[in-house]
């Protein structure tokens, strides 16, 4: 098909076209996000194995002071400061710090990313200004923690690793 004039030409196109599309490879590399759910109920195998390959490339003694295992949380305007906490497994200790003059709020943990999970351990119910502390033994994995007294809006997750 090709003959002599145009051949380095369009030899210099492919290329260009080559390039376009591995780019467009290396873009799209989290195309398979979209479909994790299905992936891991046909393959788990797959999923299972994916993951632990790049932690074996770190350090194994810096990944244990990577995340704290002290936490304080601060109640105040009948909110937590933050929703989103992570720690090392092993014993945790978390300190809630209620501002909030007059108004009871506690803390309390469960296994699993919802209140739903299994009660792992809770502060009394005591009005601020009051600081409290629980310690708990988290093994890997997600918790999540709200205030009994306000569920809906003092809640969060615990990611523990
Ligand atoms: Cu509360």
């Amino acid at each position: 098909m090709l003959n002599g004039k145009t051949t380095s030409h369009r030899v210099a196109q492919g290329m260009l076209v080559a390039l376009a599309v591995t780019a467009a490879m290396a873009c799209g590399g989290g195309g398979g996000e979209k479909s994790a759910g299905d992936d891991g109920a046909k393959a788990p195998a797959a999923a299972a194995t994916a993951p632990s390959q790049p932690a074996s490339t770190v350090a194994a003694p810096t990944t244990a002071s990577a995340a704290p295992s002290s936490l304080v949380l601060v109640a105040s305007n009948i909110l937590f400061d933050k929703k989103d906490l992570s720690a090392a497994a092993g014993t945790v200790t978390l300190d809630l710090d209620n501002q909030d003059a007059g108004v009871p709020h506690n803390l309390h943990v469960f296994s699993g990313t919802s209140a739903t999970g299994a009660s792992l351990g809770a502060t009394a119910l005591e009005a601020g200004p009051i600081r409290q502390s629980l310690k708990l033994e988290l093994a890997k994995g997600q918790y999540s923690f709200v205030c009994d007294v306000h569920p809906t809006t003092m809640t969060g997750t615990i990611t523990v690793g």
